[in-house]
């Protein structure tokens, strides 16, 4: 299949665009290199030592025999190159990973808010309305978050994207319905995925465009068969305050000797998945797309779920780090219990790789072996969701 990859660059886009391209598939990545600007606003720099897309590109023509393409622009601002491109290249996939990802990033300031709606709200729409205008049938697979959801239940598993309710009508019959199920997002970053589920929704129910959405859990580990196949294809790995996400900061802090950065109590619950099985997930859903006229598809692609002090003891008991609890920056639940439904990803043959056999090899390949480059002045969360005056 031919499979363009907006945010081939990034954590997930990268290894993902590797994976199908040694699957047999064709491969075009699309990414105007925001994220490594991000990086240089931060004063900040990948764990890992990732090389520039040209040397990536050429790294993988050498390993693989394979020619990936890279085209750099923005999906947000530059409409018509985007529908150009779907228009010459007529894509059967498009897999949408363009957007600002990280929640602290997001809540940074009124600047940081603004450019993340308008940046994700506009690469998602921009994306949809190139399709409808190109006439072309394109299967697109975007990656959401399990935080669309916000993070608790009354005491159910969170289904995949859709709530079955009952509901009363004036005549007090009973009918029932399936909804989205309610967002309650926990930041800005968040918010704009939780409308990008209506803009999918509408463009689903409007114009039929085949849509399948992976509400994900957070991402850890670094590697994937085809990144470790030489160093030049190396992995990004976020360890920072704004873009480091919980497990692998603290795989990273425990390598540098740094006290595990506890938010609150660590009573947190949150779904997790290895970023070797992300670009699987994205495979199997790639293999079974939803029919033309189809409601937008949801999977939950997460494999198992963690209280954050729990993942604190284990990477302790591992490593013997020590445990800080600090302030809570963000303004989240001290303690919630996650119950996630994930069968569907399961079913189509995904086979999870856990906590429990991938963490001892993270520790040791990635974040000791690079340890060396850690600033420890980046480590701190410093970015507040609430402002002194308003806490
Ligand atoms: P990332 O920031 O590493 O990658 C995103 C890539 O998209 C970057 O290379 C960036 O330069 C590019 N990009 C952003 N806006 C763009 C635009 N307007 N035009 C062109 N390129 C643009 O993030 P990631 O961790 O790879 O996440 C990818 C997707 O997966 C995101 O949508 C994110 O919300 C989702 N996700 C990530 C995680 C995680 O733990 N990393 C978990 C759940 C969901
Ligand atoms: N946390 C700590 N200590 C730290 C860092 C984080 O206790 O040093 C806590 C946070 O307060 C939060 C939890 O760990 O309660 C998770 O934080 P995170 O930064 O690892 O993850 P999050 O902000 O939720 O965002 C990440 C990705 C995002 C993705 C999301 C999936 O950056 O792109 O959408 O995970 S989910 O969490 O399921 O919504």
């Amino acid at each position: 299949m031919r499979v363009l990859v907006l945010g081939g660059d990034g954590f997930c886009g990268w290894p993902t665009s590797l994976h199908l391209s040694d699957e047999g598939h064709e491969v075009v990545i699309v990414d105007n290199l925001s994220r490594r600007n991000i990086d240089n606003e931060l004063e900040v720099n990948s764990l890992t030592p990732i090389s520039s897309m040209g040397t990536r590109i050429a790294a993988w023509k050498e390993v693989s025999g394979t020619q990936l393409v890279f085209n750099r622009f923005d999906v947000a601002e530059h409409y018509h190159r985007l529908l150009s491109l779907l228009e010459e290249w007529r894509p059967d996939v498009v897999v949408h990973f363009a957007e600002q990802r990280a929640a602290p990033y997001s809540m940074k300031s009124s600047w940081h808010k603004r450019y993340t709606v308008s940046n994700n709200l506009n690469a998602t729409n921009n994306l949809l309305a190139a399709i409808v205008e190109s006439g072309l049938d394109v299967h697109v697979v975007h990656l959401g978050t399990m935080g669309v959801y916000g993070y608790g239940t009354a005491g159910m598993k969170i289904p995949e994207g859709y709530l079955r309710v009952k509901l009363e009508t004036d005549e007090g019959e009973t009918i029932e319905q399936e909804i989205l199920y309610p967002p309650n997002p926990g930041s800005i970053y968040h918010l704009t995925k939780t409308q990008d589920q209506l803009l999918f929704a509408f463009y689903a129910k409007n114009d039929k465009l085949r849509i399948t959405d992976l509400h994900q859990g957070i991402v850890w580990g670094t590697q994937t068969e085809q990144t470790s196949r030489d160093e030049r294809l190396i992995n990004r790995f976020d360890y920072d305050g704004d873009y480091g996400t919980v497990l692998n900061r603290f795989l990273m802090q425990a390598a540098v000797n740094y006290p595990l950065t506890v938010h609150g109590t660590g009573g947190q619950t949150r779904a997790f998945i290895h970023i070797q099985d992300t670009v699987r997930c994205i495979e199997l859903a790639i293999s079974d797309p939803p029919a033309r006229g189809e409601r937008v598809r949801i999977l939950n692609q997460m494999t198992e779920t963690h209280r954050v002090r729990d993942l604190a003891k284990l990477v302790s008991n591992l490593t013997g780090a020590e445990i800080n609890y600090v302030d809570n920056p963000r303004n989240e639940d001290a303690e919630n219990d996650l119950f996630v439904e994930n069968r569907q990803l399961l079913k189509l043959g995904l086979e999870p790789i856990t906590l429990a056999n991938g963490l001892l090899r993270e520790v040791t390949e990635i974040a000791q072996k690079y340890s060396h480059r850690c600033d420890l002045d980046k480590i701190p969360c410093r970015s507040l969701w609430r402002t002194p005056a308003t806490s």
